[in-house]
């Protein structure tokens, strides 16, 4: 039998020399004013660890979403600013990084280990890759009509260079056996009021493919405590729920691993749009697999008071589930007319794709659109596709500036 890794109950003294959220105590805060990011909605912006002033959904867990301005800062999303989603309250608010420990076992291996942080640097090929980590849930305050969840704008997103080693080797050494079917994966936090340990499964060829990876450093420094330091899994084009932070157990299984967070949790309608309409209920559901097209503007916002009569640069990001951005299309006139934009550098095809676009704006209201097509020619909705859970929101936005 192997034992439990240990989830390092550290004394005070460790605590205070580890990564720590200590200042996570109430009056700990550093609260710096307040976001608007629905209509009808005010938000505490407050920094936590590690972390600049972010908008806050809750406070425990911590929810944590990124002012949507951060985006035009550039394609790579600062850890700083990066957004943090937990679904339990009993996170860990410090991990000795040096008694941590991955537990690969389950009932289709024939060679269960443990790996310490040391082993998985030392012993595998590092590999990097950039990839945005997006919630299901982006954007589900905008969802009409309103569906429950957390109320989130468009900044539960975020694009980083992952350093890691892939799964794949890792799973290697346990020597899985053909029977192995899903592979499922856990982290430090504990549920503490019911609703069941996080715990989330991929299918075996998905956990083989090579692109799924153990990360331990975000844009070249250690992944934030709250983004899942010390390790955590990264699964490229696939939505965050996947992404599991503190990666402490991960189990090759002979099943369909059904946890709540598997089912009925994270399911989407089994239909090709992934939508039903509004009242109604989906005939059947399927795990949330990967990310639809997105674009956005970044450089102006919603609302925004523009010069008439000089030229006006605009510029924001798309993304896709990994085949890449092909074609990003701009609007002024709601959609009526379009032209292409610029696409900029390609820093892969997980991640963000800057785009830029111009023209000068005569006296008056124009609405602002971008449309994206990824390399297989998916693209976006003109109109919102709805379902229950607010998840996989792609919709073309609108952007209405006034220029005088
Ligand atoms: N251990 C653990 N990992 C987790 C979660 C969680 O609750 N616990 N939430 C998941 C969900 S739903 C999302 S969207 C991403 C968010 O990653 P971030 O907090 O680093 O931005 O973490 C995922 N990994
Ligand atoms: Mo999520």
């Amino acid at each position: 039998m192997l034992e439990r890794p240990t989830h390092s109950r550290l004394s005070r003294r460790q605590l205070l020399a580890a990564t720590s959220l200590a200042g996570l105590a109430p009056g700990g805060w550093a609260q710096t004013g307040f976001a608007h990011p629905f209509a009808n909605g005010e938000r505490r912006l407050v920094a936590y660890p590690e972390k600049r002033p972010l908008i806050v959904l809750t406070s425990r867990p911590p929810q944590l979403e990124t002012p949507f301005e951060v985006f035009n800062e550039g394609v790579i999303t600062p850890n700083d600013a990066f957004f943090v989603r937990y679904h339990n309250a009993g996170i860990p608010t410090a991990i000795d990084a040096d008694r941590h420990q991955i537990k690969i076992s389950g009932n289709a291996v024939a060679k269960p280990f443990v790996l310490t942080m040391a082993e998985l640097k030392t012993q595998f090929k590092p590999v990097e890759i950039t990839a945005v980590n997006q919630c299901s849930g982006n954007g589900r305050g905008l969802f009409n009509p309103r569906v429950t969840g957390g109320q989130l704008a468009n900044g539960a997103m975020g694009n980083a260079r992952w350093l890691g080693v892939p799964l794949k080797d890792v799973l290697a050494r346990a020597e899985p056996k053909n029977t192995a079917r899903q592979v499922s994966f856990n982290g430090l936090d504990e549920a503490l009021f019911g609703g069941g340990d996080f715990v989330k499964s991929l299918d075996m060829g998905h956990a083989m493919d090579g692109e799924v990876m153990l990360a331990w450093q975000m844009n070249g420094a250690d992944i934030p405590l709250l983004n899942g330091y010390p390790v955590k899994l990264i699964v490229p084009g696939y939505y965050g729920t996947y992404w599991v932070k503190h990666l402490s157990e991960i189990e090759v299984i002979d099943s369909i691993y059904e946890g709540f967070w598997m089912k009925p949790a994270y399911r989407v309608p089994d239909n090709d749009c992934a939508c039903i309409e509004p009242g109604t209920s989906p005939a059947a559901t399927r795990p949330i697999g990967r990310f639809n097209v997105r674009s956005f503007i970044t450089s102006v916002a919603d609302g925004a008071r523009v010069p008439a009569g000089a030229p006006l640069a605009v510029k924001g990001i798309a993304f896709d589930g990994g085949q890449g951005i092909r074609e990003v299309a701009w609007s002024a006139d709601g959609g009526q007319s379009w032209r292409a934009a610029t696409l900029g550098a390609d820093l892969g095809r997980y991640s963000f794709r800057e785009f830029r676009f111009g023209f000068t704006p005569a006296a008056g209201a124009h609405d602002l659109r971008v449309r994206a097509w990824n390399r297989s020619g998916q693209s976006q909705p003109m109109e919102a596709l709805w379902q229950p859970a607010g998840y996989m929101r792609n919709v073309v936005e609108s952007v209405k500036i006034t220029a005088a």
